[in-house]
């Protein structure tokens, strides 16, 4: 059996349809021959390969699942299947995808105005303008409704001060979307504004020292009386549901892309095991190393299967609800994280450096597993849906 017929022992591909194969196998193609050479640099630099990204554009990556203004309009099968293919490479890869399409673009389309759509989206599409996310703030991570941002309204401006930390693509974004509650009310006053690069008293610092997403950067925000005109603000939506939507969003495309990375360990795990020789033998051979292999292939299977079916019910009914979301978040990070830890260890002493890709997985997945909600947000989101009980907080 082929490596390929392997990784795809239950026929997903045949769940396809041709128009969606081509996206995957155009990105996969793309992400093998100009990414996978020069990812173990970037990594190892700290850096992200802002040069791939107007090519990534017209390959119509970014904004893929949106419709008009740029975008390509594909299915959200599809554009799972293009952050799989990215994910394949590198985590990095995929959050700037991520971001861009579903975290920026995304509340743009949805909840913008005919203008700010105009002037973002078709720049953003074409990976002209780049977008970044602002939500979490130093004290307020999974409890984002104690946000402390604040936007005061003064004439035909607002006045936005605080500050957000861990922001996705910060300090190279032409365009952040800062969610604040306005005139110091509660999280039910909560708005979207669209703050610009260069706006006085707005500063974006890159946070140093990460040993995950190494090739991605990741930012801290201030906003020192940032004076946003009331034109920035997101017409469309309030309340902490708007940042919340983004996320259900977002969270959906993460949790089929996160197969890739899964899938990029599993194959390399395979590889090296059929030619590393120890005891007269390839360690493939071994039962414990088998038992290894089929752990891990069982779990690509299943955690493709909840992926797909998770992004087929948004192409079939405009949305999934939060809870369908976070059980395949839940589940398909941590199998992945799983799954890179056991491949890490497949290629011994190898595995530790980042000449081969498992420990790069591995560390991104540490990130994935905490963002987008952490896995323990999630598991509450769940508990909730099923007991109808609320364990988030005090009360
Ligand atoms: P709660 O009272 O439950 O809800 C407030 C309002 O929001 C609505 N809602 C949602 N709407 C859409 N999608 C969802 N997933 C929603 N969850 C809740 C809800 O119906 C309500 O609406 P309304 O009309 O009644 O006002 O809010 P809560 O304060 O109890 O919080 C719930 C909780 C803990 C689940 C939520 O705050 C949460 O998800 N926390 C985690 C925060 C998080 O995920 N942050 C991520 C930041 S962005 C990021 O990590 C990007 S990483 C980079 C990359 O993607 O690559
Ligand atoms: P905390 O909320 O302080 O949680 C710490 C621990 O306590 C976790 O294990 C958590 O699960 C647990 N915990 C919290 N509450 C409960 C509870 N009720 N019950 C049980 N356990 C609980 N944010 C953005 O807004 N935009 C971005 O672009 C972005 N990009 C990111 C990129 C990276 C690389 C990283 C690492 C983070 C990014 N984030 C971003 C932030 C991310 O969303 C937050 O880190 C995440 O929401 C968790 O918040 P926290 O780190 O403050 O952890």
């Amino acid at each position: 059996m082929s490596r390929a017929a392997i990784t795809d022992l239950y026929r997903i591909d045949d769940l396809l349809s041709p128009d969606e194969r081509q996206i995957r196998d155009t990105v996969a193609s793309f992400v093998d021959r100009e990414y996978l050479p020069h990812v173990g640099k970037h990594f190892r630099d700290g850096t992200f390969p802002t040069a791939l990204v107007p090519k990534l554009a017209e390959l119509g990556v970014f904004g893929a699942a949106l419709k008009g203004y740029g975008c390509a309009g594909l299915s959200n099968v599809a554009y799972g299947l293009i952050l799989q293919e990215l994910e394949r490479a590198d985590s990095g890869l995929r959050s700037f995808a991520s971001v861009q399409s579903s975290l920026c673009m995304y509340p743009i389309h949805a909840y913008g105005s005919e203008a700010q759509k105009e002037r973002w989206l078709p720049g953003m599409a074409a990976g002209k303008l780049i977008g970044c996310f602002g939500l979490t703030e130093p004290d307020f991570g999974s409890d984002p409704g104690g946000m402390r941002t604040v936007a005061r309204k003064d004439g035909d401006h607002y006045v936005l001060n605080g500050s957000k930390l861990w922001i996705t693509n910060g300090s190279i974004a032409d365009v952040a979307v800062v969610w604040a509650k306005v005139d110091g009310g509660a999280a039910d006053s909560i708005q979207g504004f669209l703050v610009e690069k260069g706006m006085p008293g707005f500063t974006a610092k890159e946070i140093k020292g990460k040993f995950s997403l190494r090739a991605s950067y990741t930012s801290e925000l201030s906003f020192s009386d940032v004076r946003v005109p009331a034109a920035n603000v997101l017409p469309k939506v309030k309340g902490l549901k708007g940042p919340l939507s983004c996320l259900n969003h977002a969270r959906a495309g993460i949790a089929f892309a996160v197969m890739g990375a899964a899938v990029a360990c599993f194959e390399g795990a395979r590889d090296y095991a059929l030619s590393r020789v120890q005891f007269g033998k390839p360690i493939a051979g071994f039962q414990l190393t088998q038992e290894k292999l089929a752990d891990m292939l069982q779990e690509i299977v299943k955690g493709q299967l909840l992926g797909l079916r998770l992004l087929r019910l948004k192409d079939e009914h405009g949305k999934v609800s939060p809870e369908q979301v976070s059980l395949c978040k839940r589940n398909n990070v941590k199998v992945a994280l799983d799954i890179a830890r056991v491949a890490r260890g497949i290629y011994g002493a190898n595995g530790v450096t980042d000449e081969y890709p498992p420990v790069r997985h591995m560390l991104n997945l540490e990130s994935v597993y905490t963002y987008e909600g952490t896995h323990e947000v999630h598991t509450l989101i769940l508990g909730k849906a099923i007991t109808g009980l609320d364990a988030f907080g005090a009360v």
